[in-house]
């Protein structure tokens, strides 16, 4: 049955009810961006720096962005995007082998994801030093904030909806600081894989950014209706 909350549209409506009751009923419009992290080769099986499972994300974000793109809601494709003597590779007293170097086949974005179009990219950790958040030292802030003169928006982009790889570094600490920005933020559940260096970073990322107010959400709980 249609609630009375139920709006013209696409709902994205809780299939289980949420802590407080309440099922989510969330419409995806122009005022509702998806940020597509790191489906990037190196993030991939048989990459430089390979999240288990991190290529069968690929067909629930395509399904998001078809999503998105038949409801206007603008869509981010982000990029892990190194220069190759980059602060965070073990060559250089850093964490991670060498991975995403800028123009190599390994940053390059898994090739059965549907393709940014032109505009849409934003990449980090260009420069020396490590940046796991898309908010950090790139123009991804001014960009929302841009997208609302060019949509005409009023009250602009409202809510971020985050996925991909990894949960537990780029797509953590974006929706952190997407939360610290005032964006309501949904997680993407179902759409995102932990590299876990420990086996419970996964969980414990998810339990910080619901803790600090995401959403988790997974397409199961999408439904289309018409008021
Ligand atoms: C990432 C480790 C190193 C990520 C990037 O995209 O989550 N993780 N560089
Ligand atoms: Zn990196």
């Amino acid at each position: 049955m249609v609630g009375r909350d139920s709006i013209q549209g696409i709902l994205f409506q809780g299939s289980t009810p949420r802590k407080n009751g309440t099922k989510l009923a969330i419409k995806i419009d122009s005022h509702t961006a998806l940020v597509v992290v790191d489906i990037q080769n190196d993030f991939c099986p048989g990459g430089a720096l390979a999240v288990a499972d991190g290529d069968k994300v690929v067909p629930v974000l395509n399904k998001y962005i078809q999503l998105f793109r038949s409801s206007g809601g603008p869509v981010i494709y982000t990029r892990d995007w190194h220069p190759p003597d980059h602060s965070s590779f073990k060559t250089q007293g850093g964490p991670w082998p060498p991975h995403c170097v800028q123009g190599s086949e390994g940053a390059k974005f898994h090739s059965d994801l549907l393709q940014p179009a032109e505009g849409e990219i934003v990449s980090k950790a260009d420069r020396k030093d490590e940046a796991y958040s898309f908010f950090q030292g790139t123009d991804l802030a001014h960009r929302l904030r841009r997208l609302k003169y060019r949509l005409g928006l009023r009250g602009g982009i409202r809510a971020l909806f985050v996925g991909g790889l990894a949960t537990d570094y780029c797509v953590k600490e974006t929706v952190l600081d997407a939360l610290k920005l005032g964006f309501q933020v949904y997680y993407l559940d179902d759409a995102s894989k932990a590299v876990n260096v420990k086996p419970e970073d996964s969980k414990l990322a998810v339990k910080e950014m619901v803790s600090k107010g995401a959403m988790e959400v997974s397409l199961a709980d999408l439904a289309s209706e018409s008021a």
